[in-house]
Parts: structure tokens; sequence; C-alpha cells
């Protein structure tokens, strides 16, 4: 029913008035409103006057396979791009096409994610907000253990992307956000399904607060978004363009390791790298300074005792930020 209100107003040439809805889709005046009403929650800018009606004034900025795919010459990542309105979990849906046997590199992004995730279960706010949702498919020639330089290399290229793009100092929290300040723009949820020895396939979910004026109060002090950094809208189709052609550049360049080079430009932008952190080994915190990275991407942190620990995985809480 909405999308047939949606369909009325798009094919209008001026207002048209809630009685005339009503009467052609035979609901009540006030089932009009309340379908306006979602409408506008979804973005569309309707506007309601007395005695006239309803007037469509804007349609939300929708992602766009097109606008996305233009002059992406990419060798892998955005072999396809596939844009849906709505989905569980895009990383869901990246699973289901690599089972269909999906090709390397496809893409695919959501206007809202009904069960958006983050690591250890944890949700991820991704309602129809503005935000960029979106995974894609690899299907690397490498052993299982080299999972964690791809995430660091995935949020490697992404703020590089938003830096260059957005024109934002953003910075990467190892191993899996981008933040502003010490606040969170991006989170990256990495999934793979793999043998004893080999990767099948490794699934990248990224999640960047783009245009989002406001957040849910779970994550309101500790979420920022391009908008409310830079005070400016951002047209998301380029962005992710931009954003696919530096994770094409990064994977293709350093997918086993790290150049010394590219570890120096890393540890720049790597908020981490000197903050006192606490490492979390099951049931034991210790407490150190995040030294540096490997070509693994590992982190090396001191701890208060002088001993040396290479932390791959589990979580590392920085202090200071969130
Ligand atoms: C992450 O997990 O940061 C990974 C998030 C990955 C999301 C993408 S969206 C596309 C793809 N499809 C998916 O289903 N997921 C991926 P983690 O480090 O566990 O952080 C989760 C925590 O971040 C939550 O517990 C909240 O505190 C916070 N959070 C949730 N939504 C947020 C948002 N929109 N902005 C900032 N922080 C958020």
């Amino acid at each position: 029913m909405k999308s047939r209100i949606l369909n009325m107003l798009k094919e209008a040439d001026g207002y048209v008035s809630g009685e005339k809805l009503s009467d052609e889709l035979g609901i009540t005046r006030s089932a009009v409103w309340k379908h306006i009403t979602a409408l506008r929650d979804e973005g569309y800018g309707i506007d309601s006057v007395r005695n006239r009606g309803y007037l469509l004034r804007y349609e939300p900025d929708l992602l766009s396979a097109e606008k996305i795919s233009q002059g992406l010459d990419t060798a892998v990542v955005g072999s396809s791009v596939i844009t849906l309105r709505t989905t569980d979990s895009t990383n869901e849906e990246i699973k289901r096409l690599a089972r269909g046997g999906a090709a390397n590199g496809t893409v695919v992004t959501a206007e809202e994610q009904t069960a958006g995730r983050g690591r250890f279960g944890r949700a991820w706010s991704s309602g129809n907000d503005g935000g960029l949702y979106f995974s894609f498919l690899l299907r690397p020639e490498l052993p299982p253990s080299d999972i964690a330089s791809i995430t660091l290399a995935v949020g490697y290229a992404v703020c590089l992307a938003l830096r260059e793009q957005c024109g934002i100092d953003a910075k990467i929290k190892w191993p899996n956000d981008i933040i502003v300040g010490s606040r969170k723009l991006c989170g990256i949820l990495t999934e793979m399904a793999a043998q004893s020895d080999r990767i099948d396939y490794v699934i990248p979910g990224i999640g960047i607060n783009v245009n989002n004026r406001s957040f849910p109060d779970e994550i309101a002090s500790k979420a920022t978004s391009v908008y409310i950094e830079t005070g400016r809208e951002t047209d998301r189709s380029v962005l992710l363009r931009e954003i696919l052609k530096k994770l094409d550049e990064v994977l293709g360049n350093f997918l086993i390791s790290l150049s010394i080079d590219d570890i120096e430009h890393f540890k720049s932008i790597c908020a981490t790298i000197g903050r006192e952190v606490t490492v979390i080994r099951g049931a034991q915190k210790l407490k150190g300074t995040a030294g540096s990275i490997t070509a693994s991407g590992e982190l090396i942190v001191r701890t208060e005792n002088g001993e040396e620990l290479t932390v791959n995985s589990g979580e590392v809480t920085v202090q200071g930020i969130y």
C-alpha cells in the first residue's frame, strides 16, 4: 500500500489530496496519513498542506549500482555490484551468494539491515539512516592464518579513502574500527569459510556512518558520522566507488604481507599505537603500551612488566577511546 501511495505521488503533477488517495486505494484518510509518516521515516520529503493534500518534494538518495560502477576500473573488488533496500545483514547476503557460486569481488549494499552484526554477536546499528552498509566477497588463495592481515588491509583502505574523499582525520583503532577523535565512524566485521589449509572465501563487511545526523541512545555518546564531522552531505555512491578502488589497490598490493612503507604509513594513521591498552586474554587482563604492528597485522604490546605480547585476535581496549 505504501508503494502504491508513493507511485501516485510520483505520477502526480502537483498535490494529491488525501481524499483522492483514500478513495482510489480504498483505505481511510488516517491510514493514508500513517503510510505518509512511514515514507517520511524512510527519508522521502513529503509536504502536507491542509485543503491541498500531499506533495513529493524529494526522494532519498539511494545507492545506485550504476553510479557506483561508473568508471570503476578495478581488477577484482566490485566485479558485480548489487544494491538492496533492506536485508538481514549484507554479510549473510554475500554468504548466500557465495554458496551459489558468486564471482570474486561481488559487492552487496543495503540501505537498511534488520540484523546488522558486529563482532562477538554484538549488534550494528544500521537503520535507514544515511549510513553505508556493504560487504564483498573475496576468494583468495591463502591459508586461514592470513585473515588478520586481510582485516587490517580492509581497514587501512577504507580509512585512506575516507581521509581523501571526506577530508576528515580518520584513524584506525586496531584491529577493525575507524574513529575520528574518540568516536567510532566505521566498524568492520570479517568472516570466512575455510578448510584447515585454505580459505574458501572471506567476507569483509563494512558499516560507515556517513549522512547520519543522530544515533540511538545506546551509542550516541561514542558514535560519529561524516556529516557530523564535516557538516556536509556526502554522495554515498561516489564514496563507495572510491572505497572499492582503494580496497582493490590495497588488497592487490599487500594481501600476503605488508611492506615496510605500508606498515609505517599504517602506523601513522593508527590511533592505537603509543597508547595505553588493556589486552584481554581469557580471564586475564594485561595492561601495556601498543608499540607496533607486524607484517602480518598483529599488534605488539609491551606490558607493564616488560614482557612483549603479540596480539592477533581478541579484544584490545584502548584507554581514552570509548
Ligand atoms: C564492528 O563490531 O564494529 C563491526 C561492524 C560491522 C558492520 C557491518 S555493516 C555491513 C556488514 N553487515 C553486517 O551485519 N555487519 C557488517 P564491534 O567491534 O563488535 O562493534 C560493535 C559495537 O559498536 C556495538 O556493540 C556498539 O557499541 C557500537 N555500534 C553499533 N552500531 C554502531 C554505529 N552505527 N556506529 C558506531 N558504533 C556502533
